[in-house]
């Protein structure tokens, strides 16, 4: 948790270009995670780009050092203590297929807690907007492919996740009955799988483009094989951690509707598990030999979203390769070992 002073740390920022002079005090929760970090380094960039956009805006990003948001009253004090004016919720139990499937009970509890006191306060402290994250993981395991925003709930998720699912799509839920029972701007969105720099590279805990780094990482450093769990086949689409911040932010100053977002790389970007295996092999300079233990699960085979109102609203946006994103990533973790999470926190 980056400590500035004291407090939470701040991005400070004064700009009339939204609503006059008023300041914005913009609250990420989960400020320090995968996405989180996302945030901070897409703002850095758009201030080296334009050093006197959004000048108004104070960003303060939380970790659970700042409070436990599952306890009310921890989260109640943070909200006194920040008055944000907008809030980017981030913060939820996160964990890839495996983690998932050994703690279901933890996944839905801690986030269903997390979620009702963080929208509980946002009604109360009346914040002017909230963009809460969902996942794409959430949507029905049989429906018709591509999965769009108003599938969400036409059926029961795949059992790998069913715990964290349907936590994640009560924040749907909760925001739809917000904004009509109170008026409240609450929106959401809907990434697929995140990956990029400051992510969580657990091997038991994490996702599959960290424990995979992680592994080959090992693999390249004793000598051995590396392992793939699974067949390779199932599908996924992978969006760049800072390219997902982005368009965060500007659904934050930009997108106002309480239906859900996807926010998301197109579906031909799809790709197999094993697809990506070779690419970061290829990215470590990996020159031994790569293995498949098909006695690991694979999970969902496919979530397939499509992203057209997300193109359809912001058509000039461009996604940053997997290619390029996996060869930041790497060599990010390659100079960041020692500092990186590769702890599984189960
Ligand atoms: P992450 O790297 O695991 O970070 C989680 C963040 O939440 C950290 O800042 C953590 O603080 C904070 N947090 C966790 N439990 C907390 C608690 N009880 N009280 C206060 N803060 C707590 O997660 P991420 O990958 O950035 O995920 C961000 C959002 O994206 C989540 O809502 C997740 O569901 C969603 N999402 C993620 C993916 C993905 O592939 N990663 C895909 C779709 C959607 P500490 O640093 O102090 O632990
Ligand atoms: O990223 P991942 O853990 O989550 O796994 P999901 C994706 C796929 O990679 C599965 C395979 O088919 C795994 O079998 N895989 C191969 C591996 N090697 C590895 C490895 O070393 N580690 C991991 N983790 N996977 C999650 C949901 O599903 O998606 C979460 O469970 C969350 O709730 C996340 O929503 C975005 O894509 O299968």
């Amino acid at each position: 948790m980056e400590e500035t002073n004291g407090s939470p740390s701040k991005m400070m920022k004064k700009d009339e270009e939204i609503n006059g002079n008023d300041k914005h005090i913009i609250m990420v929760t989960g400020g320090t995670g995968l996405v989180g970090k996302g945030i901070q380094m897409a703002l850095e960039k758009e201030k080296k780009i334009n050093p006197n956009s959004h000048l108004n805006e104070e960003w303060v990003f939380l970790s659970s050092k700042d409070g436990d948001l599952r306890n009310a009253q921890e989260t109640k004090k943070i909200f006194e203590r920040v008055k944000p004016t907008h809030v980017i919720h981030l913060a939820a139990r996160v964990g890839g297929l495996f983690a998932n499937m050994k703690y279901k009970v933890e996944f839905f509890r801690e986030n269903v807690m997390i979620n009702d006191n963080v929208m509980e306060c946002c009604k109360d402290f009346k914040v002017k907007k909230l963009v809460s994250c969902l996942s794409t993981c959430i949507y029905p395991d049989k429906v018709e492919y591509p999965l769009t925003e108003e599938k969400i709930h036409l059926g029961a998720p795949h059992t790998s996740n069913e715990g964290y699912a349907y936590a994640k799509r009560l924040v749907e839920v909760l925001s739809r009955l917000y904004s009509e029972e109170y008026g409240c701007n609450f929106t959401s969105v809907i990434p697929t799988n995140i990956y990029g720099c400051h992510d969580n590279f657990s091997i038991d805990g994490g996702h599959v483009i960290p424990g995979l780094i992680h592994k080959c990482y090992l693999a390249k450093q004793n000598n051995t094989n590396f392992t793939i769990w699974g067949s390779g086949k199932p599908l996924r689409q992978f969006i760049y951690n800072v390219d997902l911040a982005e368009l965060m932010i500007w659904t934050l100053r930009s997108y106002n509707s309480s239906e859900p977002l996807i926010l998301s790389v197109a579906e031909e970007d799809e790709i197999s598990i094993g697809e990506v295996a070779h690419m970061i092999a290829e990215s470590m300079e990996f020159k031994g030999e790569v293995i498949f233990d098909t006695t690991k699960s694979d999970g969902q085979f496919r979530k397939p979203a499509s992203n057209k109102k997300l193109t359809g609203l912001h058509p000039e946006f461009k996604f940053t390769s997997l290619k390029e994103g996996l060869a930041t990533t790497v060599k990010w973790f390659e100079e960041n070992y020692s500092k990186a999470r590769t702890q599984s926190h189960d």
